[in-house]
């Protein structure tokens, strides 16, 4: 939207620079006079402008000076426009830096705007605020067991496959070995339908022109936090790559909260009884299925837990519609 503001007041100067070529001559002052009341029409920024001292210097004819840094007019004929000319540097205007591609310059305030700036509407959702809630899902799993440690040869039991309490007579001193495959029916709904968008306080930079195709603005304009606005998946070059957020200028719609499973993971344990056959009562001690061979020592049954899938859910927050990537210089 601002590039686009600038390109049409390219067009002014244009126009501007026939009305201001014979100025030199002795039409000076009155062209210098209605070049102000272009440039003051065509921008709305007059309130910026260094002062009504254009008109009065152009009629002296050799000493014009750029009376408003903001506008994209070279108000005073002397072919530089706004951070271009010497006048607007010396009074203290700078230039955003530009970036190709960018839609717009912007700034993130907690507040009212910058000068040179106006609100926009520019939204966000925040995905911490989506949740998932995951359900386990099915593993198969195969846990061998050994007398003695360290589960040396072949395993003394056979291989179980179920979950169930097996008995050993008489109770030994074992080993167990045991692994999980995930069955792949983990999943990931999610819990938060709709979050509102967060209003992200952002301004529109309507500054003026600067010889390197950046915005002009005022001193005193936050430059550090200034940003620019590029189409939605657009990665952020320098300098506007010290923070990146998705935006959307769709100010009527809510965050549409969705989950994703990006895996699952089995868990499932062996408990191990030393007082009876049974697997009564309190567990003697309890070890992780996971591939290693487990040591246990005395034990008279082990009760094979249930082995489930954990899934890992992730959650994403989206708009339908007018979305952009805002890339700035250092965060909000
Ligand atoms: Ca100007
Ligand atoms: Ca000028």
């Amino acid at each position: 939207m601002l590039v686009a503001a600038a390109v049409a007041t390219g067009g002014c100067v244009l126009a501007r620079e026939g009305t201001s070529a014979p100025f030199g001559a002795n039409g000076g002052g009155q062209t210098g006079g209605s070049a102000v009341t272009v440039s003051a029409g065509s921008d709305g920024n007059s309130s910026v402008a260094t002062g009504g001292g254009a008109s009065t210097t152009n009629s002296g004819g050799g000493s014009a000076m750029e009376s408003d840094c903001l506008n994209g007019i070279d108000d005073d004929g002397d072919g530089d426009v706004d951070c271009g000319d010497n006048d607007c540097v010396a009074a203290g205007f700078v230039c955003l830096p530009p970036l190709a591609g960018a839609a717009s310059h912007v700034v993130l305030s907690g507040d009212a705007c910058p000068a040179a700036a106006q609100p926009m509407t520019l939204h966000s959702c925040d995905a911490s605020k989506c949740a998932c809630d995951g359900q386990p899902g099915e593993c198969k799993f195969e846990v061998a067991r050994w007398n003695g440690d360290n589960c040396n040869g072949q395993s003394t039991s056979s291989v179980k496959t179920q979950p169930n309490c097996y008995s050993i007579d008489p109770g030994l001193t074992s080993s167990f070995k045991g692994t999980t495959t995930s069955v792949g029916n983990a999943s990931c709904p999610s819990v938060a339908p709709d979050i509102v968008a967060v209003d992200r306080g952002a301004c529109e930079v309507s500054g003026g022109a600067c010889a390197n195709g950046g915005a002009c603005v005022p001193a005193e304009f936050p430059v550090a936090k200034a940003c620019v606005l590029l189409a939605a998946g657009s990665n952020c070059m320098a300098p506007y790559d010290g923070y990146r957020t998705t935006v959307y200028d769709n100010p009527n719609s809510s965050c549409n909260c969705s989950c994703s499973k990006v895996g699952e993971s089995c868990a499932g344990s062996v408990q191990w009884y030393s007082g009876n056959q049974d697997c009564n009562g309190p567990a003697t001690g309890t070890t992780s299925i996971d591939g290693q061979c487990k040591s246990v020592g005395y034990l008279e049954s082990y009760f094979i837990d249930n082995v489930e899938a954990k899934p890992q859910c992730q959650a994403d927050a989206s708009m339908p519609s007018g979305e952009g990537v805002l890339c700035c210089m250092n965060g909000p």
